[in-house]
């Protein structure tokens, strides 16, 4: 009775938030659908956990073995001497939509017998097979992972892994948790939290179930390729992870960490190169409802020398919220505005949603019922649920017909020059009064032929709504790099789009959540991310805003957004001290396009993260087991390390700083690090440092200009440009610094078919008084700007004292 009593009230006071949000109009048809939704909800109770028994026999295949047991089986095989796949059968095996290339070669070698069991051992893992469960070991013969025998109920299939005291476990996709993600209960769910969310909301919109184990020595790597959902229960010394339905399928690949995630994205994908214009600083705004407005923002950056490089067009632009039209009385002539802002140098993305309006007359929503592209009950009949349309039919993007039709209706946009894609309620997410935002378990999807249903499929929702519309984008505008974001994923999704934090509060608790959910992604394979700034739902003070403008600089994704409930917030409209602290963001991001290029090439070449918490660049082993820092400052790339300000009334930011030696930017005096140091942070900036031997390119008014840091042995550094979009030739340079005699040698190496696009390149040097450099015998002097000399291969730097 109690229960039931806290039910109803939870469901009132889930509609009146719904109500308050979205206008009564909604809340009619939230209602009628939660109510549907319990209907279709099948509610059998499951039958009890029940384990696998003991192994009775294990025979080789290639690769690997097969262990029998009692009921299920389990396959063991190397696709690599640092990576092993575990198959438990039976299971409902699902088309493997994470990976990005076929199986790899299986890694030959012969299984051992030893007491208690059979050992399977590569150079850098081994597999032990005893009798109560797996362990295994890296090559160097350290402890990694105890599991035990899974269980069984009916569809679910779940483990207990082992915690070692000192282990951290981390990934899990976007989570609006401290990294280290030991204590709590996660689950694998792509959920639209509903508008706003802050700290502790579980899940969120994009999981992956992929875990990182950080170890006091090593760690490894689990990738879980199952998309149904799931769990993992971190709170014990052991964890339990499970999955209610799909494959008991999950690779395991030794540490270091981030050849693990190297690894992992070999599996799963590299992020493609983005266009160059993608790096700069992008505005959005849902409640434009006008062109003049938009207009009127654009020209408001631009008139104020603030570097904008894309606008995104929020649901407003639409015909009463239909997907693929635009409001011609609200939006006149697209195209020109479009035209109009590509001449200025600005982009013009424009969001779907997947919800397609169930009206008759809509032509788009006749197409896909004759073309039988939608969704479908068990009963056969086309699902419907409510979105910001009204009723709408959902795209099955498990179908490749589903696909090729959703990727054909991007043809318009992108002939009309629009640049890119902003996928929006991809979890995917409905308007539900209460309980679960989204479709019934038992909807039905294509799944390539095999059929499942939502249980399966939830989770791929958003990823193969990415991909749709990655391969439309490919086909109708293969002249340019396609650029997506979307808020929902699973692994895989790097190979097709960016994602964005969404909803989240406009609080302090916000932008460390923020900072949490975007360094969980990164941990997760998803490097190219960043967040509403502001904050989404709410209204941020000017500092809020201020400091969260400051971090957002510094992540690959780099966006301006809010809610339409909210006070506008362009950067003028807060002050004169914060519009000057967003012009140093927003033109220091503009001088670090060099820098953060060269990091998404080699993101999209070797696989490595752009932001990194510190312990995978530089951490020692203590500073791995005392985890510090790890949710305070970050690194992007290898180079610069970003502390940024996350607390109100703070002007002093205390940084752990990983060894080494670290200069504060633009700043000769080096640091001495391991060290937690206090350094200024003024409301104007924040601190930034630079991890000597260090080369920087930056782009400064005169041309490319390479920042110096030397560490004990000079630097290095290297910079990837092309035309910015297309496939065309591109350039690789690297520099190397190297001490000598009354100063240091430069030398300068070029790879590819692109022209130096500058006029010579510029030095300034920090930790020294640069007087001139040398090149063949000519000297070039430097100034407080430092130098400027022609192209070389070898340059002389002569430094004072
Ligand atoms: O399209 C409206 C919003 C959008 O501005 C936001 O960025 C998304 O996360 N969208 C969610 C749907 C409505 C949320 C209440």
């Amino acid at each position: 009775m109690e229960a039931g009593g806290k039910g109803l009230l939870k469901k009132l006071w889930s509609a009146a938030q719904m109500a308050a949000l979205l206008g009564p109009g909604v809340l009619f048809l939230a209602i009628q659908y939660a109510r549907k939704r319990d209907r279709l909800e099948p509610k059998a109770p499951l039958p009890p956990w029940q384990g696998v028994g003991k192994p009775l026999g294990l025979k080789a295949i290639p690769g690997g073995v097969r262990v029998r047991f009692p009921e299920v089986e389990l396959e063991a095989v190397f696709l690599g001497e640092d990576l092993l796949r575990l198959t438990w059968s039976p299971g409902e095996a699902l088309p493997p939509y994470a990976l990005a290339a076929g199986e790899g070669e299986a890694f030959p070698f012969e299984p051992e017998r030893r007491e208690g069991g059979h050992l399977l051992k590569t150079p850098r893992l081994a597999l032990g097979v005893g009798e109560e469960g797996l362990t295994l070991w890296d090559g160097a013969g350290r402890l990694l992972r105890r599991e035990a025998y899974p269980e069984r109920s009916g569809r679910a299939w779940r483990h207990r892994v082992r915690l070692a005291p000192g282990e951290r476990v981390m990934g899990l996709g976007e989570r609006a948790f401290p990294l280290d993600r030991r204590g709590e209960v996660f689950r694998f769910w792509n959920r639209d939290p509903g508008g706003s969310y802050g700290p502790g909301e579980d899940p969120l919109y994009l999981s992956v179930p992929l875990w990182l184990s950080l170890l006091p020595e090593g760690g490894y790597l689990a990738f879980y390729e199952n998309p149904a959902d799931g769990f993992a229960d971190l709170r014990g010394e052991e964890a339990l992870v499970g999955f209610w339905g799909g494959p008991f399928l999950y690779y395991l690949i030794p540490g270091p960490l981030e050849e693990a995630l190297a690894r992992y994205l070999g599996l799963t994908g590299l992020p493609p190169l983005p266009p160059r214009w993608a790096l700069g600083f992008h505005y959005a705004r849902w409640g434009l409802r006008r062109r003049e407005e938009v207009e009127e923002v654009v020209e408001g950056f631009l008139k104020r020398g603030l570097p904008l490089r894309a606008v995104h067009l929020d649901i407003d632009y639409m015909r009463g919220y239909r997907v693929f039209t635009v409001d011609e009385g609200r939006f006149p002539d697209l195209s020109g505005m479009v035209r109009a802002f590509g001449e200025r140098g600005v982009r013009t993305v424009v969001i779907l949603d997947p919800g397609v309006k169930a009206e008759k007359g809509f032509a788009l929503y006749g197409e896909g019922l004759r073309e039988g592209v939608f969704c479908r009950l068990p009963s056969g009949e086309v699902f419907l649920g409510p979105v910001w349309p009204g009723l709408a039919a959902f795209p099955d993007f498990t179908d490749p017909r589903g696909r090729a039709w959703w990727g054909e209706k991007l043809k318009g946009f992108l002939d009309m020059g629009i640049s890119g894609f902003w996928l929006d309620m991809n979890e995917p997410a409905l308007f539900a009064a209460w309980g679960e935002p989204t479709f019934p378990r038992s909807v039905r999807h294509g799944l390539e032929g095999q059929g499942g249903d939502h249980l399966l499929a939830h989770n791929l929702y958003g990823l193969l709504m990415a991909r749709a519309s990655f391969e439309g984008f490919w086909k109708h505008a293969p002249h340019r790099r396609p650029f997506l974001l979307t808020r929902a994923g699973f692994a895989g999704i790097q190979r097709y789009a960016w994602a964005w934090t969404a909803d989240v509060e406009s609080t302090w608790e916000g932008l460390r959540t923020t900072l949490w959910a975007l360094l969980g992604l990164s941990l997760s394979g998803v490097y190219f991310v960043g967040s509403d700034i502001g904050g989404f739902s709410g209204d941020p003070s000017p500092e809020l805003y201020l400091r969260w403008f400051q971090m957002a600089a510094f992540t690959p994704f780099f966006r301006l957004h809010s809610a339409r409930w909210t006070k506008r917030r362009e950067p003028w409209r807060l002050g004169e001290e914060v519009l000057a602290g967003v012009r140093w963001a927003m033109w220091l991001r503009e001088r670090l396009l060099p820098y953060l290029y060269t990091l998404a090439y080699e993101a999209s070449q070797k696989g490595l993260p752009l932001l990194r918490p510190l312990f995978l660049q530089g951490g020692t082993p203590t500073a791995q087991a005392e985890g510090a820092g790890l949710d305070e400052v970050f690194l992007l790339g290898k180079g610069l390390l970003v502390a940024p300000v996350l607390e109100e009334g703070a002007r002093v930011k205390e940084v752990p700083l990983p060894p080494g030696r670290w200069y504060p930017w633009q700043e000769d005096g080096a640091l001495e690090g391991p060290a937690r140091v206090r350094l200024p942070a003024p409301l104007e900036r924040i601190p930034l440092l630079v991890r000597a031997g260090s080369i920087l390119p930056l782009l400064e008014e005169g041309g490319l200009v390479l920042h110096l840091y030397p560490g004990e042995g000079g630097g290095e550094g290297s910079l990837y440009w092309d035309e910015g979009d297309g496939e065309g030739p591109y350039r690789l340079d690297g520099f190397r610094l190297l001490p000598a005699v009354g100063g240091y040698r430069l030398l300068w190496e070029s790879q590819g078919e692109y022209p130096w696009p500058w006029e010579g390149v510029g030095l300034r040097l920090f930790g020294g008084r640069l007087l001139r450099a040398w090149v063949g015998g000519k000297a070039y002097p430097a100034g407080e700007e430092g130098a400027r000399l022609p192209p070389f291969q070898e340059a002389f730097l002569e430094v004072a004292g």
